[in-house]
């Protein structure tokens, strides 16, 4: 039967195992175990000993957030666990080893990641990461790209969806938290009570109620590659010079531009709340590294896919057949417009809707929850929603990153 973890059960339920004894040290009775979770759902442990150190992630039967009664299936680690292995083959060195993974007690035991911190967190300090544009516009490209049928053999692809099919209570989190709680007064709801006046607009907007739910209805029906599926700045660890992304949890089968746009909406988050966190300073620089940071994010995931699709378009689609090798490259290349024009656009509908719910519904972001002063917090928060808006409604008209910069410009200015 499963049975949680504890930093003191720990070192005699896993000490037997040879592989944690040659990374951690051979005596468990000499390892050092603290629990680090701060994540919605799961325990981690950061174990230590004199050969080295560990992260051992378990699943638990509930929310964390919320608590036991809102249960969630312990198979969460099991997607988490293959998307992983997968993923570590699309982007090698993207994502942390995996050492060890014990089903029946939804454990993962995976590469300590240290020195790094979570992006999110760096960003509050407000740090410069030179290199983390380009390393996820390409994890973007690589893992969206390898999953789908551009890649993949049909039969591969397929059992992959039927794999990923089951994770529907993860799913079922994000169709309810993302696309539907922050358009009406659901119950796990809430906000900065300074945004009462905005917060009943937007609820009462039906453009954008259609806009939400036209995306619900992408999420759910557009299977098109293994996504993250969470992929946000609390699901990234940086340093200066290395990106690892973590917590494949929410893994499934889904559009591609889910994660591109997660991506996105969380820098532009970040963008917004930077004037709460300029007590020791101007945060100018700051901005102009976010705004960098989401047009190189965009700039390279559109170069790799480019690059992929012109040298690794193996799949079903598009195949090499009609275009290329008859003399028609001119036509993969307009295929290519084509679904990147796609992704653009829906990508940007995402991100606009993850806005939304990261401020009014059940789950926030401690870029917006660390700024102390409501008034202030209430003003980010406001900026990042009308953005947000513009975003969705307005998706398929908006033709590029630099009008965008202008507006979030002039929303951050109030
Ligand atoms: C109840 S889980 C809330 C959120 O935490 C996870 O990280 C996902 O983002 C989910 O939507
Ligand atoms: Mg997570």
């Amino acid at each position: 039967a499963f049975v949680a973890l504890t930093p003191e059960t720990l070192p005699t339920k896993l000490g037997g195992l040879d592989v944690l004894k040659t990374r951690i040290g051979s005596d468990p009775s000499a390892w050092r175990v603290r629990e680090v979770g701060d994540g919605n759902l799961n325990l981690v442990f950061i174990v230590e000993g004199p050969a080295g150190a560990v992260i051992v992630k378990q699943a638990l039967p509930y929310v964390r957030l919320v608590g036991e009664s809102w249960p969630l299936p312990l198979k969460r680690s099991y997607f988490e666990y293959n998307a992983l292995i997968r993923q570590a083959d699309r982007d090698p060195g993207m994502v942390p080893e995996v050492f060890h993974f014990d089903r029946a007690q939804a454990i993962v035991v995976m590469e300590f990641l240290n020195p790094h911190i979570i992006l999110r967190q760096a960003l509050i300090r407000g740090e410069i990461l030179p290199k983390i544009g380009k390393d996820l516009g390409r994890f973007a490209a690589r893992t969206l790209f390898r999953g789908s049928d551009l890649s993949m053999s049909a039969r591969a692809r397929k059992e992959d969806l039927a794999l990923f099919a089951d994770n529907v209570e993860l799913c079922d989190i994000t169709e309810n938290l993302v696309f539907s709680d922050p358009y009406f007064e659901a119950e796990l709801n809430r906000h900065t009570p300074q945004l009462d006046g905005l917060v009943a607009e937007l609820r009462a907007d039906r453009d954008l109620k259609v806009e939400a739910q036209a995306l619900k209805h992408l999420f759910v029906a557009k299977a098109e590659t293994m996504l993250h599926g969470d992929l946000h700045t609390g699901s990234i660890m940086v340093t200066k010079n290395d990106t690892k992304v973590i917590d494949p949890e929410f893994a499934f089968y889904g559009p591609m531009a889910l994660d591109v746009g997660m991506m996105l909406s969380n820098f532009w988050m970040s963008y917004f709340s930077q004037r709460g966190h300029e007590e020791s300073g101007s945060r100018d620089e700051m901005r102009r590294f976010l705004i960098g940071v989401i047009d190189e994010i965009w700039e390279t995931f559109v170069a790799e896919f480019s690059h992929l699709w012109r040298t690794e378009r193996t799949g079903i689609l598009y195949q090499r057949s009609l275009f290329e090798d008859r003399g028609d490259a001119l036509g993969a290349e307009l295929a290519l417009s084509r679904v990147l024009g796609d992704i653009w656009t829906d990508m940007l509908g995402f991100a606009g809707i993850e806005m939304h719910r990261r401020i009014l519904g059940l789950a926030h972001n401690a870029d917006f929850e660390t700024i102390a002063d409501l008034d202030l917090r209430g003003a980010c928060e406001a900026a990042a929603l009308k953005f947000g808006r513009h975003l969705a409604v307005n998706r398929r008209s908006i033709t590029g990153l630099t009008a965008l910069a202008g507006l979030a410009e002039r929303l951050d200015r109030g």
